[in-house]
């Protein structure tokens, strides 16, 4: 078994393909942890991500895009115009499945191109076309051009006018509705002229064991059919957490000032059921989660929970059919949903406060689109926006660095962690910046007793960052019918030997999400040098100094001092040193010793 790699220099328009084999797949799996391993060794300190010198890469690993569920995903990741560190995004495409059938594991991209391109991956390596006609329209419109120049069967990655535009917080889209990448890697492309890579393969997948695999995946779609949570799933899909999330004072209401919102009902999963029309998602999968709604002006539009808190309840708007309109534009344009959520929420507070010169408020469904359009065209406000709420409150100044709500500059998804400090941690130490797809401990610390500071704590959001962030980020395959309905880990133990012949146990993948988190740390130590400190794994002041002033646990915010103590046991069950650093016996016990020569004088400060 061996991962091949295509490589793509968009300078010169050439390709070669290379092989990784067994060694490199026991040590780094595949999808993240090819990429943390591709950017680690290739991307010099310093980069200024939006030149020729920085990469991208589109990374399935082992299991993605073969007919096992939900494995139609893919890793795309490079470094990142928000953190200025690693950064990646999961997407659920048909790509993932035509790259694997067009020979490929992986593609990098390297260069940049002149003009607008296009880049069609098959069998026969990389084509480069024109995109003249592509650059300029919004992801919608390039797909449909791209359906008729490449077909209906293959799989595209495109990005909007938000990516062309150099949006910091740019995404990659797929199938009018599947988005990832909101750490830019929208912007990447944008910034390589990249306008769209298509995939279409005519070959077979090569497993080891094709009849093993076929009666394992037959006998697993069934079990994740007869599960006892599967019609709610398929009922709501991400969008349940709304109820979750409000009842415990975590929904984001006015950029976060707030856990409770007064109209969460009219846009939670039981409202949005009765406007559902339709219900789509990734290739492979049987819990099609993607909730199809009108919005205001009646057309389609994919929801999912994040993207309702950011552009509802946390700008105070609470009319589904209004978030759906937002989260279609935010669809169109190419860029993130949370982290948009988040700069036009904070723009609001500053207009609030007299800080800037706007009328926008809170509750306004036209001064959101507005002030979204803005971000994708980079027009007035939108300017200033599309660089993320950290930037923009150094520029800003009076204050509203308290409540820029970020770690790292990257916006904080949809949890409102007043509360919550296990959350908190995560969103700290979540290895791209805040992000909740490493680990979501919100239902845990509701059961286990949710304002502690404890160890047991710490122990769960490792299992969770190894797991979520680790092996699915790395195989790559979906994580949700493990979490939402309990299929059994020990399927992936299966299909993986299946699929590679390599036999890996649940110990032998979770050291394998420790050493990628190891790794993805000294990228940011490396990048960062003498800058680098502790305070980057803390989260926004608002959340230890501005308690909750409604709902059931008004008063409370989170403890620095306790919060503090509690990042460095979590530093300590790492193997990391007290600024956060992994230590050199933790890098070499995880064969990560080729990094020291390059982090070594922060490790020794
Ligand atoms: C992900 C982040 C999420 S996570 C959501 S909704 W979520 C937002 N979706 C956006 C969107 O839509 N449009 C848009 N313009 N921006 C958006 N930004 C937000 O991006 C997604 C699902 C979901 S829905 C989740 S939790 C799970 N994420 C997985 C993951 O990260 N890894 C993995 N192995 N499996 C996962 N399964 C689930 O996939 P980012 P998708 Mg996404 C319209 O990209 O950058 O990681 O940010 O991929 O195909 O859309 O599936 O309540
Ligand atoms: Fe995609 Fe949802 Fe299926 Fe996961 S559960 S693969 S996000 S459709």
């Amino acid at each position: 078994m061996k991962l091949k790699l295509l490589r793509v220099d968009l300078s010169s328009r050439k390709w070669n393909s290379e092989e990784l084999g067994v060694d490199f797949i026991e040590k780094f799996i595949g999808g993240r942890g090819l990429a943390a391993k591709l950017i680690w060794d290739e991307i010099p300190e310093g980069v200024d991500p939006f030149s020729s010198r920085n990469k991208l890469v589109i990374a399935g690993g082992p299991l993605s895009g073969l007919p096992i569920p939900s494995a139609g995903k893919l890793v795309i990741a490079s470094k990142s115009p928000s953190t200025l560190g690693y950064g990646d995004g999961n997407i659920g495409s048909r790509a993932s499945v035509q790259l694997k059938k067009a020979g490929y594991d992986a593609v990098i991209f390297e260069g940049s191109s002149g003009n607008p391109v296009h880049v069609h991956v098959s069998n026969d390596g990389a084509k480069f076309l024109d995109a003249d006609e592509l650059w300029g329209k919004n992801t919608f419109e390039k797909e449909d051009l791209l359906t008729e120049k490449v077909g209906e069967k293959s799989g595209a990655l495109v990005i909007g006018p938000g990516g062309e535009n150099l949006v910091r917080y740019a995404t990659i889209m797929s199938q009018k509705g599947r988005a990832g990448g909101r750490t830019g890697m929208g912007a990447i492309m944008g910034s390589k002229k990249l306008a769209a890579v298509t995939f279409q393969g005519d070959g077979n997948v090569r497993v080891h064991d094709q009849a093993r695999l076929s009666s394992l995946a037959k006998e697993a779609y069934q079990e994740i059919k007869n599960s006892e949570d599967y019609d709610f799933w398929t009922r709501q899909g991400t969008m349940l957490a709304v109820r979750l999330t409000n009842q415990n004072s975590a929904l984001p209401t006015r950029n976060f000032s707030e856990g409770v919102f007064e109209s969460a009902d009219a846009i939670d999963g039981y409202s949005m059921e009765k406007m559902k029309v339709n219900r789509r998602g990734c290739p492979a999968c049987n819990m099609q989660c993607g909730n199809i709604v009108h919005d205001v002006d009646g057309r389609e539009a994919e929801l999912d929970y994040e993207n309702i808190a950011m552009l509802g309840p946390n700008l105070g708007i609470g009319d589904l059919k209004s978030a759906a309109a937002l989260n279609r534009l935010c669809d169109e344009g190419g860029i993130d949903t949370i982290s948009t959520g988040s700069s036009v929420g904070f723009a609001m507070e500053a207009a609030e406060k007299d800080i800037i010169d706007s009328d926008i408020c809170f509750g306004s469904y036209e001064d959101a689109k507005k002030t979204v359009q803005g971000i994708i065209e980079r027009n007035g406000l939108g300017d200033q926006l599309a660089e993320g709420v950290k930037r923009t409150a150094d520029v800003w100044g009076q204050g509203s660095g308290d409540w820029a709500m970020h770690v790292k500059n990257l916006e904080i998804s949809a949890y409102n962690c007043h509360t919550f400090p296990g959350m908190a941690l995560a969103f700290g130490t979540s290895p791209i910046g805040a992000h909740h797809k490493d680990c979501w401990v919100i239902a845990w610390e509701i059961e286990h007793g949710r304002e502690d500071y404890s160890k047991e704590k710490i122990q769960e959001i490792l299992s969770h960052q190894r797991k979520r962030g680790g092996a699915f980020e790395c195989f790559t395959t979906c994580r949700l019918p493990w979490i939402e309905v309990g299929f059994d880990l020990e399927w992936y133990e299966e299909f993986f030997e299946a699929a590679t012949g390599i036999s890996l146990t649940w110990e032998d993948f979770d050291e394998v999400g420790d050493r990628i988190y190891s790794l993805i740390r000294s990228i940011f130590v490396r990048e960062f040098g003498e800058q680098w400190n502790k305070e980057m794994d803390l989260p926004p002041e608002r959340w230890f100094n501005e308690p909750l002033s409604k709902g059931e646990h008004k008063g409370k915010s989170l403890d620095r001092e306790k919060y503090l103590d509690f990042l460095e046991k979590y530093y300590e069950s790492r193997g990391w040193n007290n600024d956060g650093i992994p230590t050199e016996k933790t890098l070499k016990e995880q064969g990560l010793d080729f990094v020291l020569p390059e982090i070594e004088r922060e490790l020794h400060r």
